[in-house]
């Protein structure tokens, strides 16, 4: 079994060189076959270059980069289709869940052939949210339930910051998806539901915290503006590859 894990990246300088270290000394440990992607959306920051000299003595790093920063969703999309691993699994760059939900996901994957997808949840228990503001807690509940709605399905935290893929899933899916913005994961899962893939869900906590990037109202305008959208164009793709099956 290979493994593909993909990292997102945006401005990372900060804290690259130890999530690089983090993420490959734990995957050298647990896995005999892996690759590391870091996909660089756009950095100006020199976070590209941090990882190309880890890189250059550790062979199973790799880098993506491409010019303009164009959103989380792009730079997952673009490392998933990249990768080759029979499992594939995104997560953020600060390691927000920790090393150890990498082996927890494909183990998950492992053990339930029947599953394509699995999501992390922070909603599985009581401590997922541990260490939250009281607004970004509220926002983000608030948020997973009117996606839910909007998308129809039953998970009980869409938006998670891992996930992974059966190698077929991943492809599959994200050489459907478009989003380059945070929406990226409601299209990723409307996506999967319409091919038919079940998804499974993984409980995971917040371990390591740091300064929130995202504009809790400014970007869940845009996320809603995106999300309408995906819900239209995903419906209407469907019913018609379905109708030229
Ligand atoms: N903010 C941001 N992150 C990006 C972008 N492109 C890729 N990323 C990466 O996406 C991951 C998640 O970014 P975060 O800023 O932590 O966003 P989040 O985890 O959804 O939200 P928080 O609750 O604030 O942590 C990180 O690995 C980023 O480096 C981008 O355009 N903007
Ligand atoms: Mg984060």
């Amino acid at each position: 079994m290979k493994l593909s894990v993909i990292i997102p990246m945006y401005n990372e300088s900060s804290i690259i060189a130890s999530s690089v270290r983090q993420f490959d000394e734990y995957l050298s440990s647990n896995f005999e076959d892996y690759e590391l992607i870091f996909s660089d959306d756009g950095s100006v920051d020199g976070c590209g270059d941090a990882v190309l000299s880890y890189a250059k003595d550790h062979d199973r790093v790799k880098l993506l980069r491409y010019e303009k920063n164009r959103g989380k969703g792009c730079a997952v999309r673009t490392g998933m289709l990249a990768s080759d691993g029979d499992i594939a699994i995104f997560t953020d760059c600060d390691v927000a869940f920790g090393v150890g939900v990498i082996g927890d996901a494909v183990k998950y994957l492992e053990e339930n052939k029947d599953v394509d997808m699995v999501v992390g949840s922070r909603n599985l228990t009581d401590d997922g949210y541990e260490g939250y503001t009281a607004l970004r807690r509220f926002a983000s509940k608030a948020y997973i339930k009117l996606l839910g709605v909007l998308g129809g399905f039953r998970l009980s935290d869409s938006q998670c910051g891992i996930k992974g893929f059966t190698k077929k899933a991943a492809h599959d899916i994200f050489s459907r998806c478009e989003t380059d913005g945070f929406a990226f994961d409601f299209e990723a899962i409307m996506t999967s539901s319409a091919l038919g893939y079940k998804i499974g869900e993984l409980p995971v906590k917040i371990i390591n915290h740091r300064q929130s990037k995202v504009h809790v109202f400014s970007d869940a305008l845009k996320m809603i503006r995106d999300v309408i959208k995906i819900r239209r164009r995903v419906k209407r793709k469907y019913k018609t590859e379905k109708a030229a099956r």
